[in-house]
């Protein structure tokens, strides 16, 4: 529904107006652009899809040396997930700080926690949800902030300084913020689907046009509230009643996916889709017959966090990364693409005001919205239980 409006020329200075998205296909290649835009330090190659596990070596001594870096390179790798980013906040940033960045894209927590987890990486900034953060202090993947380099903290609201999760932001900065919910094609499904029943008892009629996201916070901390339970439980029954249900579905289920419902549901493929809300929106862009709700039985709300991943190469460009994208301008610009939330208020003027407006990117608060933390048990018993479905 929504695209960035008029822009700031200043931000858009070195680069024209393409309008792709980054998604898991079509991985920034912004070379050709950075190229015909004489970006100074550009070392030429593709800027992100490396199609290998490592990222290509840094441009070869230019400029003043980068404070901050445990390698001396003027290179930033960045690690987010799939469509979560316009076309021009890479390109932009490489014009400004002089670095060179790879972009690369995953699709769930779960490949992302198991990736940290398998030993030392490359990357400098990865982009976990909220609820994860705890497993990641814990397992010690991730490390302190260099904060002095980030005067743009101060921008962020305060409900996201003072979360429980990291409070004062030592280890991570918000990005975006959404809500799990339902994605649904009107004509296919009708206009009144307002509950979990939808997708989780789906009518006979929807059969192979149904998907459920492959993420365990979100299956099965909304498959508990169809069901009237806490959206915490670690009860065995309760979580004994998830997997029975879910798993009496599977048969009509089209899939589990993070990664392909924008383009199936825009392609009405698929006709109800459980998401997650900015990607719904990307999806309706496409397709107007597409419809986000929050169910009336509620929902969870998420906040994704940068981070730097502990022993990563350039901690210093990392935190100039995160500072950049603290600047109300540039979270406007990546927020009005993504439709998603933003931290930074200071943003929400220059973003387009039926987005501000829209209750379904910034629910009301009498909305009932959970967030959620997986720690200990609780990580331990609902990734039982969501093997259990997916198996
Ligand atoms: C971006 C999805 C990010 C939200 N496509 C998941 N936390």
């Amino acid at each position: 529904m929504v695209r960035a409006g008029k822009e700031d020329p200043e931000l858009n200075m070195l680069v024209g107006a393409p309008d792709r998205r980054v998604g898991r296909r079509s991985l920034l290649q912004v070379a050709g652009l950075l190229a015909a835009a004489g970006v100074a330090g550009y070392a030429g190659g593709t800027v992100a899809g490396w199609g290998d596990d490592d990222p290509p070596a840094a441009a070869p001594g230019r400029g003043p040396l980068t404070t901050g870096n445990r390698r001396d390179e003027r290179l930033l790798n960045i690690y987010n997930w799939s469509d979560y980013i316009d076309d021009r906040t890479i390109p932009l940033f490489q014009a400004v700080s002089n670095l060179r960045v790879n972009y690369d894209v995953y699709s769930s927590n779960e490949d992302l926690l198991a990736r940290m987890r398998a030993g030392p990486t490359t990357y400098d900034i990865i982009v976990p949800t909220n609820n994860f953060v705890p497993t990641y202090l814990k397992l010690d993947l991730i490390e302190p902030l260099n904060q002095d380099l980030m005067p743009n903290l101060t921008n962020l609201d305060r409900e996201f300084v003072e979360t429980d999760f990291d409070p004062g932001n030592r280890y991570t900065v918000p990005y975006q913020w959404g809500t799990t919910g339902i994605g649904f094609n009107s004509k296919q499904a009708g206009a009144q689907v307002d509950s979990w029943a939808a997708v989780f008892e789906p009518a006979a009629e929807m059969d192979g046009r149904v998907t459920l996201l492959r993420e365990v916070t979100d299956l099965i901390g909304c498959a508990l509230l169809y069901l009237g339970r806490s959206p915490n439980s670690i009860k065995d029954n309760d979580l004994a009643d998830v997997v029975k249900l879910v798993r009496s579905i599977k048969p009509k289920l089209k899939g589990f996916t993070t990664d392909t419902y924008i383009d199936e549901l825009a392609a009405s493929e698929t006709w109800l889709a459980q998401g997650w809300s900015g990607d719904v929106f990307q999806a309706q862009d496409q397709n107007q017959d597409v419809n986000y709700v929050i169910p009336k039985e509620g929902s969870l709300r998420f906040v994704d966090v940068m981070a730097v991943p502990k022993g990563a190469p350039h901690p210093g460009n990392a935190a100039r990364f995160m500072n950049y994208v603290l600047h109300p301008k540039v979270q406007a610009r990546i927020s009005s693409y993504v439709s998603y939330g933003t931290p930074v208020s200071l943003a929400k003027p220059l973003l387009p005001k039926d987005q501000t407006t829209d209750p379904a990117i910034y629910p009301p608060a009498e909305t009932k919205l959970s967030i959620l933390t997986l720690t200990g048990q609780k990580l331990e018993k609902w990734q039982a239980a969501y093997d259990e479905i997916v198996k």
